[in-house]
């Protein structure tokens, strides 16, 4: 087990990128300072061979310039507000509005484009690194100074993710990454070819600016994939809650943790599965809808529609306007923690 450390240029504020890649017996991953992006994770196919399994930029530029949050660390709150604002205690907060009317993924400077603190953790059969940063009070819109630790901790076959945040007033955080998962090795393929299956008897249907509007039985819909399911099939079939995300998901999933994973993604031509594995109520599962529109991956391969898809654990969705009552609020007594495992194998 070791990590290195390679310096990866300057972003547009002069900041120093650094580059840490943390190698073990079975996986390699490389994550930078600049949004605590998780740049690569290669494992291993059938045949042994390490490829990349996750979609990545070339250049600090390039995340600066046109990234679609590709691995960012996600705050102060994943997915969308509407309007921009909440009420928090009698008090109504007016956010940074970057989606329409909305505030999506925190706001115009968010944690994806700050600059994080990394130090180094090792222990006997882990390796792993401690991002953190402090977020002051008003930050976005968002009340509370806010100080935020992830750690990524690489052991064997999982990467686990333990995010903590603590505030001196009462705020709303919701954190979460925002890796694309593509299982077919330095991008080969679209993710049309993998198999999805989630332990989720209910999903919340959305309206045309992508907010929630109803939470919905799977039964009997196109997204009940409580058996494995290809996502071709899904992805091109007949539903009006596929073509309002311009064809694909984005839509949040209610866990029913009656099991240890509840998500799991197969690529059964490289043999390589994921399992996510959360504490978290929901997961927005998004296929990349618009990655089209991007441009290129590297040097030879220009990104597509569907190349990638995202598991972002979480709160219910605009959890303070459509569920309130769920909505878990950070108080100096009660900190914001969530704990998600990304577990990798081959078949
Ligand atoms: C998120 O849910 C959202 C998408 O709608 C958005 O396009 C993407 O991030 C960039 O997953």
């Amino acid at each position: 087990m070791e990590i290195t450390i390679k310096s990866w240029g300057v972003s547009k504020k002069n900041e120093k990128i650094l580059m840490y890649t943390l190698k073990n017996k079975f996986m390699e991953i490389e994550i930078i300072n600049y949004g605590g992006v998780l740049r690569r994770i290669s494992t291993p196919n059938k045949e042994g061979i390490l490829e990349n399994v996750v979609l990545n930029l070339p250049s600090i530029k390039d995340y600066e310039e046109r990234s679609p949050y590709f691995g960012s660390l996600i705050g102060r709150n994943a997915g969308r507000i509407s309007n921009g604002t909440f009420s928090l205690n009698g008090e109504t907060y007016t956010l940074a509005k970057n989606n329409g009317n909305n505030n999506l993924h925190g706001g115009i400077d968010n944690f994806g484009h700050k600059v994080w603190n990394v130090e180094e953790i090792k222990g006997e059969d882990f390796i792993g690194l401690k991002l953190s940063l402090e977020s002051p009070h008003m930050e976005e819109g968002f009340p509370g100074n806010v100080k935020v630790e992830v750690k990524y901790i690489l052991k064997g076959n999982e990467l686990s993710l333990e995010y903590y945040g603590t505030s001196d007033r009462p705020t709303y955080l919701n954190l979460t990454n925002h890796t694309y998962f593509n299982l077919s090795g330095d991008f080969k393929r679209d993710i049309t070819d993998e198999y999805l299956q989630l332990d989720c008897d209910e999903f919340i249907a959305v309206d045309e600016a992508t907010l929630p509007v109803e939470i919905k039985s799977v039964t009997n819909t196109a997204f009940d994939f409580r058996n494995s399911t290809l996502l071709k099939d899904f992805l091109y079939s007949d539903d009006e809650q596929i073509k309002i995300v311009n064809q694909g998901l984005d839509h949040p999933f209610i866990l029913r943790h009656s099991r240890e994973n509840v998500i799991s993604l197969e690529d059964k031509i490289s043999g390589r599965t994921l399992e996510v594995v959360t504490n978290q109520p929901a997961v927005v599962i998004y296929t990349g809808n618009y990655l089209h529109e991007i441009g290129k991956l590297n040097e030879e391969i220009e990104c597509k529609k569907h190349m990638g898809i995202c598991f972002e654990t979480q709160n219910y969705a605009d959890a303070l306007r459509f569920l309130p009552d769920k909505a878990f609020i950070t108080t100096p007594d009660s900190p914001y923690i969530q704990k998600t495992k990304f577990i990798f194998n081959i078949k």
